[in-house]
C-alpha cells in the first residue's frame, strides 16, 4: 500500500463544478482501498511512504501485536518519505475497523490518509450487500483546496477542526428494494461527532466499534464520535438517506438509491452477530483509576504545559500513566472537566462502557464523553505492550490530550 498525494473529487452534487481537491491517499485514492480479511487471518501490508513527509499507519481497533500499532515514538519510528515498513499482524476479531495515519494525524487524516479495514466473520451473516459507509467532513476553501489552518489555535482549543462540508462515501451507490444489507458506518472525521440518522431501512444495530452487541438494538440515531463505528443489518424499504442534525439544520449526507427490487426478500429475523469471545470480568475490578480531561477554551484550567491534559499532564509522559500486569481488570472513570466533548481511544484492546446503574454496556475502543460529564469504563488489559490512550479529536491529542499504558 502506497501513501501518496492524490486528487479527490470531494465536492459532489451542486458543488462538483469546483473540481478535485489535492489530498493524501493510499494507492491513488482517498479513502484508501477497502481491505478485507477473514477473522484469524494474517494481514501483510508492505507500506510505502511517498507522501513527502514522515508518516505511519495505525490499524484502529485491531487487538494487534504492539509493534504493528503504528504509533511513532511509542511502537515504531515514523516512516520517512521514500521509506517503507512491513506491517504484518493477525486480525483476531471480526468486525468493522479502519486504518489511518498516526503521524501529524490531525493534518494527515484530514487530508485523506485513511481507509476501511473489514474483518469478515468465518460465517458471515446472510446479506445481499455488505456496504461500508464512510462519514466524514472536510474544511475546504473556495478553490476546493483544504484551508491550511490545520495548526490553528482556535481549532485546537475548541471542538477541533470541523469541516464545512460533510458527506457519506458508501462503497456501493445502489441497492434493491427488499435487499437485506449490512451497513458499516465509520466516522473518519477529525473532530466532528455525527448523530447519523438513516432513513429508508428497517433493521437493527448489531455492532459498535467492531464488536457485536450482546443483543440487537433498534437503530434510531447513531451517534458516532470520531473513529467510532456502527454496524447495521437492515432490509431496504426505500432510498437510503443519511443525514445529521448539525445544530442548526438537518444536513443531508447522501444517498444509496433503490434500483429495482429483490424478488425473494428475506423474512427471517435479524440475528445478533457471533461474539468475538471477549468475556466480561465478574466481580470487583482489580484497580480503579480516574482519567480527568482538562484544558481547552472556556474554563479548562490545569497545570499541563499544552492546551489539553489528562490529570494535569500534557503530552506523552516518559513513564506510562498506568502500568499493569497482563489480565488486570481496571475500572477507569473518564471525567470530562472541559467545555467540549472528547472521544477517548485506547489502543490494543477494547473495554466495556459501564451504563448508568453499573451494568456493563457495549464493548468499544473509543468512548464519547460529553462536556462536563463522565463515564466509567472497564478494561481487562490483556494485550502486552505500550498502548496509546488519547482523544480522537485529533487536534486535542496533538495539543496534549494523550498518555499511555504499559501492559507487562
Ligand atoms: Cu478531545
Amino acid at each position: 500500500m502506497t501513501a501518496e498525494p492524490v486528487l479527490a473529487q470531494i465536492l459532489t452534487g451542486e458543488f462538483s463544478e469546483y473540481g478535485p481537491t489535492p489530498s493524501l491517499g493510499f494507492n491513488g485514492s482517498t479513502p484508501g482501498p477497502l481491505l478485507t480479511v477473514r477473522q484469524g487471518d494474517e494481514l501483510s501490508v508492505t507500506f510505502e511512504n511517498r507522501t513527502g513527509e514522515a508518516t505511519s499507519v495505525h490499524w484502529h481497533g485491531i487487538r494487534i501485536t504492539n509493534r504493528m500499532d503504528g504509533v511513532p515514538g511509542l511502537t515504531q519510528e515514523a516512516v520517512p518519505d521514500g521509506g517503507d515498513f512491513e506491517y504484518r499482524f493477525v486480525a483476531p476479531d471480526a468486525g468493522t475497523f479502519w486504518y489511518h495515519s498516526h503521524s501529524r494525524s490531525w493534518e494527515q487524516v484530514a487530508r485523506g490518509l485513511y481507509g476501511p479495514l473489514i474483518v469478515q466473520e468465518t460465517a458471515p451473516p446472510d446479506v445481499d450487500a455488505d456496504i461500508v459507509v464512510i462519514v466524514d467532513d472536510w474544511r475546504l476553501g473556495e478553490n476546493a483546496e483544504f484551508i491550511d489552518d490545520f495548526d490553528g489555535m482556535f481549532h485546537f482549543a475548541h471542538g477541533g477542526r470541523l469541516g464545512n462540508y460533510a458527506k457519506v462515501i458508501p462503497s456501493q451507490s445502489s441497492v434493491r428494494r427488499g435487499d437485506r444489507i449490512r451497513l458499516r458506518l465509520i466516522n473518519t472525521a477529525n473532530a466532528r461527532v455525527f448523530p447519523v440518522a438513516v432513513e429508508g431501512i428497517d433493521g437493527k444495530l448489531v455492532a459498535l466499534d467492531g464488536m457485536p452487541l450482546g443483543r440487537v438494538e433498534e437503530v434510531g440515531t447513531v451517534t458516532l464520535a470520531p473513529a467510532q463505528r456502527a454496524d447495521i443489518i437492515a432490509d431496504v424499504v426505500d432510498d437510503i438517506e443519511f443525514s445529521f442534525w448539525s445544530g442548526q439544520d438537518n444536513y443531508r449526507l447522501g444517498l444509496i438509491t433503490v434500483d429495482g427490487s429483490n424478488p425473494s426478500p428475506r423474512t427471517s429475523e435479524i440475528q445478533r452477530l457471533p461474539s468475538n469471545g471477549i468475556v466480561a470480568p465478574s466481580g470487583e475490578p482489580d484497580r480503579r483509576e480516574t482519567l480527568r480531561m482538562q484544558g481547552g477554551a472556556m474554563g479548562g484550567r490545569h497545570p499541563g504545559e499544552d492546551i489539553w491534559s489528562f490529570n494535569g499532564v500534557s503530552d506523552l509522559p516518559e513513564k506510562p500513566w498506568l502500568k499493569v500486569d497482563r489480565g488486570t481488570a481496571v475500572q477507569i472513570s473518564l471525567v470530562n472537566d472541559t467545555s467540549f466533548p472528547h472521544g477517548i481511544h485506547l489502543h490494543g484492546q477494547h473495554f466495556f462502557e459501564i451504563a448508568d446503574g453499573g451494568s456493563l454496556g457495549s464493548l468499544r475502543d473509543t468512548s464519547l464523553v460529553n462536556a462536563r460529564e463522565s463515564r466509567d469504563i472497564l478494561c481487562v488489559f490483556d494485550n502486552p505492550g505500550k498502548w496509546l490512550l488519547h482523544c480522537h479529536m485529533l487536534g486535542h491529542s496533538a495539543t496534549g490530550m494523550k498518555t499511555w499504558v504499559e501492559v507487562t
